[in-house]
């Protein structure tokens, strides 16, 4: 990590323990997501088998935590959270059905496990898709409210980042970008909507669960957009450095598809440092909080340097 960013960490986020913290509220996340979809046997019971599958296959949770974390650096509960983390795991594992497909991606592994199409058929996946992306409003309507945040702006904050302006968005343009040379801004726009969008939409959804001051918004927002372009660039570096078991999926895709990415268009060592600075960035916002955003620090830190 760059000189920058570790000036800009707290000396306490270097005592947190992240991986007792992300045990602790992956276990959280699963045993709510359990409680709020329909029972695997609940009829027709192939499509909550298949929306389970995905759901349970062991992801990382870094938005469900992303969530949590920037709740509590509000002052806010994981009660209060919850909902909010579960809805936009539920988003995230929808999107990653639909880009696995035959018709997008065509991906045998996720998750270290064979496809959802792969398990149940095309049909089902595209229908177990869908159904987690309406589970997900459904699950956020559950939240409580505030004057500020109301299920109005709550609703509006999870339409807009998942539809056609942001995380669609990204992927059309990443679908059109195949073959073609792509500048770094045209690259820079698919990160910031296929997968910053919704990192950021995580962050700013824990702070709406804790009815944040609008300044603890504005740095949530800063915050997530950062760390949400970091952890793209990062994702692209482990496409070209790790195996597909380490990843538990395809490794090599992105150049095998001729995708445009940050070490194709600036090579390895360039690209780390501008997910270093990314971070850095990421690091600066939380000035705010006044050393009460340990987790979403040591969140941060995380994603900058994970192998996964
Ligand atoms: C509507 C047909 C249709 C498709 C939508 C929007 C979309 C498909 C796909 C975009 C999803 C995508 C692949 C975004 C890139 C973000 C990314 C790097 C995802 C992987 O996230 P991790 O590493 O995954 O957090 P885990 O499995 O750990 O949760």
């Amino acid at each position: 990590m760059s000189a920058d960013a570790k000036r800009a960490k707290t000396t306490s986020s270097r005592h947190f323990d992240l991986a007792a913290y992300l045990a602790a509220k992956t276990d959280a996340v699963n045993a709510a997501l359990d409680k709020f979809l329909p029972a695997e046997k609940t009829k027709p019971a192939t499509i909550h088998r298949a929306m389970r599958y995905s759901l349970f296959a062991g992801g990382k949770r870094m938005r469900p935590a992303l969530t949590l974390a920037a709740a509590a650096a509000c002052d806010g509960t994981d009660a209060a959270a919850m909902p909010l983390a579960c809805a936009v795991e539920c988003i995230h594992t929808y999107s990653l059905i639909h880009d696995d497909l035959p018709a997008m991606d065509n991906d045998d592994f996720r998750r270290g496990k064979p496809t959802n199409h792969k398990v149940f058929g095309e049909g089902i996946a595209v229908l177990a898709g869908d159904a987690l992306l309406t589970q997900a409003f459904e699950i956020a309507a559950q939240c409580r409210g505030w004057p500020r945040y109301s299920h109005r702006n709550i609703v509006l904050e999870i339409a807009r980042a998942s539809g056609s302006l942001q995380l669609i968005a990204g992927q059309v343009a990443d679908v059109e970008g195949e073959g073609k040379k792509l500048s770094v801004a045209e690259l820079r726009y698919i990160h910031e909507r296929k997968t910053s969008a919704l990192l950021c939409c995580a962050a700013r959804l824990g702070g709406m669960s804790a009815n944040c001051t609008p300044a603890q918004f504005r740095a949530l927002t800063d915050f997530g957009h950062h760390v949400g372009l970091a952890f793209q660039v990062i994702d692209d570096i482990l496409d070209v450095t790790q195996t597909s078991e380490q990843l538990g999926k395809t490794a090599g895709k992105d150049v095998a598809a001729q995708k445009a990415t940050y070490p194709a268009i600036v090579g390895l060592e360039k690209s780390r440092r501008i997910a270093e600075q990314l971070t850095s960035r990421a690091f600066a916002a939380l000035k705010t909080f006044k050393g009460k955003a340990v987790a979403l620090e040591a969140l941060a830190e995380y994603l900058l340097k994970r192998d996964r």
